[in-house]
């Protein structure tokens, strides 16, 4: 009976190696094409997360820095600011989208022109300090796709 742990131990820490990604699930990705001399962007995308965790931070190669940002109404204008993470409750999906929360690509090389892919690293923490990088590549699509019509 005792010999047997390790062999469950071991099965156990395959399973965990091989679905280390599969804890945060991103879907429905996409960021606003730009135009020629706009300094930045913004990237939206479905998160779900099967532990409580945070978004602490992004990066992509395409920006100087990435933020996270919110958008919300105050006095009737709408603002946008800088938050030091974003929730990610277990099991609940996190809408990242125009007029919420979204991420700010900030000082692009170049034009994101509509059908780039855009690569970007999602640096989440779950609720036991342990960090995980999730890269995800996402379509550039234009302004006018930006409702949220078609395209999904
Ligand atoms: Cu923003």
């Amino acid at each position: 009976m005792k010999n047997k742990l390790p062999i469950i131990a071991a099965a156990l820490l395959a399973g965990i190696s091989t679905t280390a990604f599969a804890q945060v699930a991103v879907s429905e990705g996409w960021v606003r094409a730009t135009v020629a001399q706009q300094p930045a962007t913004g990237a939206f995308m479905r998160i779900t997360s099967q532990k409580d965790a945070r978004l602490v931070s992004v990066q992509s190669p395409i920006a100087k820095t990435a933020e996270l940002h919110e958008m919300s109404m105050e006095n009737n204008v709408m603002k946008m600011r800088p938050v030091t993470g974003i929730t990610l409750p277990a099991g609940q999906a996190v809408e990242l989208k125009p007029g919420g929360y979204h991420v700010m690509l900030i000082g692009l090389a170049e034009p994101v022109s509509e059908g780039a892919t855009v690569p970007l690293t999602l640096l989440v923490e779950t609720a036991d300090k342990k960090r995980e990088s999730i890269p995800v590549q996402l379509k550039a699509r234009s302004l006018t796709g930006a409702t949220g019509h078609g395209n999904r």
